[in-house]
């Protein structure tokens, strides 16, 4: 018998007796599903071993709050940590199958727009590789983010349909369910307040187990689907009212529909406030259940329980819990707040004004009537307690979720050196000056499993080869490549590498009908379309580009092909302006047979995880190319490094740090810093000033103008020219300087690949490993166990 017997019994009786299909007839879904099913069947006894041994420990649990959970597939990370990667291939090949094939199969659960979620997504891997014993808590959309493609260049969104299959991960808890109220009244019942909800939805809870690496540990994400009260009025249907019969349950139904497509910009919707209490208050009752079941005496709350806020979307965490334990647990609500403050903390992704949310009172009032009193009354006890000092959870008739989640978190943290130094200067000045020990930085990290071990299997091999593989959870052993920088054989590998990812994705590309030179240079920016990240200034710069090879076709060029990536948020309408210029500039520039030999331009629709996950490990240069001050931290750049790209980046966000650490001789850096921006933004006709001074920029910017690209783009044009706000203009001419050093560098094949593999052997630190550790011993006071 060999050792793959076992595993391919299972896949082969879970297809006949949980799919039902006889072998002759299964499909590639069929095989998918099978194998999902047999690999989970390996996490649940893991799983339930977790479990045990966090209640016979007595272990303080962390309970991770998010709105977005952006996952991706699961089925390979999960057989990856497991080990099963090999056994897999070898039953596959045995059937006939391709795994890679069959891995491709699975739908890409997209319950989240970007970084936030993502980040989230590596937080749960991590948790659970550590052995710190936790839930994610969120809301199982239905649809998750839509799916682009493009029409004439411009963006189509279509809903997404992930739950339209067999879900092979989760495990459906009917018995696990709370009411959770809107609206109605308050009233005073002998001193106590009483909420009587004027309506009310059922939150279920769906859980999925994530596993860690080498499967000893896993944890459990919990995401809460909105049911009606009642399933459906049998009286109007009897009566005919077919449609009316139903109505109830549709609303109901809305409340976990959709996934809101926005990203950093916030749509101040009803609904979406909804959706942010319906899961934080179906959560906290989850998690206030538990403890019952536990223990007794409530002031040990804080002792036992972390609540992490992943930004201000589940803020009303604070006002929620204070009333359970207020107005339910009948706890003094002096007491209530202290044990709500020293349960949760809250972590800040964004300094941008139109991303901070507000809800405006009048809503709050309607929706959340308890907790607006809850609010006035928290905010009245902050004032108190700080008389002298102006910082209110309210302004302009709107209550404030980052103050609110600021006063009621222990600790609130930024996700970069540089952000969480702007919090304390900009968003929360006042606050950080009344509580000074409250703001702590934790710099955001990615999972090596999912970014690095599965995503790209040669470097992985070739480094786990070379150092062992206790890297894969010790990420920092990377600096153990450091010296093979300095060895031609191991750098011609590390060459080889990667030349086989280009070579991978060039052949996906020319399936695509975008046929690409795998030799030329892949120059990546993948991430949501903002402005902010400035996609703008990099096409411009392919603009100018082009213009310069035009001018000179015989000269000494770089072949390059300029890889995008990217959704826009759909009422996002000058983002949506910038993905139509590129695809119109892509257009014009791959037909140019002058110049298509060093100038291309790719921009495959509907960026995911998955795809992003083909991208990185094929990618050489990474545009981290944001107006400093702006993006809080980014995480694609250290994915980027890690898989051997070199940054071309402003000092924003993490490129600070990751500068730091790979060498500024490693790191293309431009553009001016964030002090440099505030100041610049203060000159008077900064923009003209720029244009008339870069020759180069004013003819792209011309060419866009005149219609070169076809027509619809004076809104671009008539920003970077005008009002540029994020310094589009005055940062080009440096950028323009930078992408040619790049060049230069990149003639030197051998000196490139040296300085790549310093980028992979110095960026071990932003493994989310090292992030989560960090939130545990400074935030949550939280021990990692080992399963019994
Ligand atoms: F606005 N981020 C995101 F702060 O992806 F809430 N979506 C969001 O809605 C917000 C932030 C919010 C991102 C940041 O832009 C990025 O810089 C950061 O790396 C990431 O969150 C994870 O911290």
């Amino acid at each position: 018998m060999s050792a793959t017997n076992g595993f391919r019994d299972d896949i082969l009786r879970h297809l006949k007796y949980s799919l039902g299909k006889d072998e002759a007839h299964a499909q590639r879904t069929d095989w998918r599903l099978a194998l999902s099913f047999a690999v989970r069947d390996r996490i649940v006894d893991p799983w339930f071993a977790s479990t045990r041994t966090a209640y016979a420990r007595q272990a303080k649990r962390v309970y991770y709050l998010s709105m977005e959970f952006l996952i991706g597939r699961l089925l390979e990370d999960a057989t990856v940590n497991l080990g099963l990667m090999d056994q897999a291939d070898a039953i596959f090949d045995e059937l006939g199958f391709d795994l890679k094939d069959v891995l491709s199969d699975e739908p890409d659960a997209a319950l989240g727009n970007g970084g936030l979620g993502r980040l989230a997504a590596c937080f749960l891997e991590s948790m659970s590789t550590i052995g710190c014993p936790a839930y994610g808590y969120g809301i199982r959309y239905e649809h998750g983010l839509f799916k682009q493609s493009f029409h004439e260049g411009r963006q189509m969104e279509a809903p997404e349909d992930w739950l339209n299959q067999i879900h092979a991960w989760e495990f459906e808890r009917p018995e696990s369910a709370f009411r959770i109220g809107f609206g109605g009244e308050v009233r005073d019942e002998h001193g106590r307040a009483v909420w009587t909800p004027s309506e009310a939805v059922i939150a279920e809870a769906y859980d999925t187990p994530i596993i860690g690496w080498q499967g000893r540990w896993a944890n459990t994400l919990r995401l809460w689907a909105a049911k009606p009260e009642n399933m459906f009025d049998l009286g109007r249907f009897n009566a005919g009212d077919f449609y009316g019969a139903a109505e109830a349950e549709a609303l109901a139904r809305t409340i976990s529909r959709v996934l809101y497509p926005d990203d950093t910009t916030d749509e101040g919707k009803r609904l979406r406030l909804k959706q942010e209490f319906f899961f934080t208050a179906a959560s906290l009752r989850d998690i206030l259940r538990r403890f019952k079941s536990e223990y007794s005496d409530l002031n040990l709350l804080p002792k036992k329980v972390a609540i992490q806020l992943n930004d201000t979307h589940p803020a009303i965490a604070g006002p929620e819990l204070v009333r359970l334990l207020h107005d339910e647990q009948n706890l003094a609500l002096e007491d209530a707040i202290a044990i709500a403050r020293n349960c949760l903390s809250y972590t800040n992704h964004t300094l941008l004004p139109e991303a901070l949310e507000r809800w405006s009172e009048g809503l709050m009032w309607d929706l959340l009537p308890r907790h607006m009193q809850l609010i006035e009354a928290i905010d009245a006890d902050h004032q108190r307690s700080h008389p002298d000092r102006k910082v209110a959870m309210r302004g302009d008739g709107d209550v404030l979720m980052g103050p609110l989640a600021f006063g009621m978190a222990h600790k609130v943290n930024g996700v970069s050196a540089l952000h969480t130094d702007l919090m304390k200067k900009t968003v929360f000045e006042e606050l950080h000056r009344l509580h000074p020990e409250r703001i702590v930085n934790q710099t955001n990290g990615v999972t090596p499993r999912r970014w690095v071990q599965a995503a790209n299997p040669r470097l992985s091999g070739l480094i786990t080869e070379a150092i062992g593989d206790a890297w894969i959870e010790d990420l920092e052993q990377l600096e153990k490549l450091v010296p093979l920088a300095d060895d031609a054989a191991f750098r011609e590998r590390f060459d080889a590498a990667k030349r086989a990812n280009k070579a991978d994705l060039a052949q996906y590309f020319s399936e695509r009908d975008m046929p690409v030179d795998p030799d030329a240079m892949f120059d990546v920016q993948i991430k949501r379309i903002h402005e902010y990240k400035r996609q703008h200034l990099n096409i411009l710069e392919t603009i100018a580009l082009w213009q310069a090879i035009r001018d000179d076709p015989q000269g000494d060029w770089v072949p390059r092909v300029k890889i995008f990536g990217g959704k826009a948020a759909p009422g996002y309408f000058f983002a949506k302006e910038i993905i139509h210029l590129i695809n119109a500039v892509a257009d014009k520039i791959n037909a140019d047979p002058d110049t298509s030999h060093l100038l291309k331009v790719a921009y495959p629709a509907n960026y995911n995880v998955t795809l992003a996950e083909r991208l990185i490990p094929a990618a050489e240069l990474s545009e981290q190319i944001s107006t400093a001050g702006k993006e809080a931290s980014g995480t694609g750049n250290m994915k980027f490094s890690l898989n051997g790209a070199l940054t071309i980046g402003t000092l924003d966000g993490a490129n600070v740090e990751i500068r730091n650490l790979v060498g500024a001789e490693n790191f293309f850096l431009f553009g001016m810093d964030a002090s440099e921006v505030v100041a610049r933004r203060a000159v008077e006709g900064h923009a003209a000033q720029a244009i008339e001074a870069d020759p180069r920029l004013a003819r792209a910017l011309d060419a866009v103008r005149s219609g070169t690209f076809g027509e619809g783009f004076e809104g671009i044009v008539d920003n970077v020219s005008g009002h540029d706000y994020f310094l589009v203009a005055s940062d080009f001419t440096d950028f323009y300087r930078a992408q040619r050093d790049v060049e230069t560098a990149y003639r030197d094949r051998d000196a490139w690949i040296r300085m790549a593999v310093l980028n992979t052997a110095r960026s071990g630190w932003f493994s989310s490993d090292r992030t989560i550790r960090g939130y545990m011993d400074d935030i949550w006071h939280a021990r990692a166990i080992a399963a019994e």
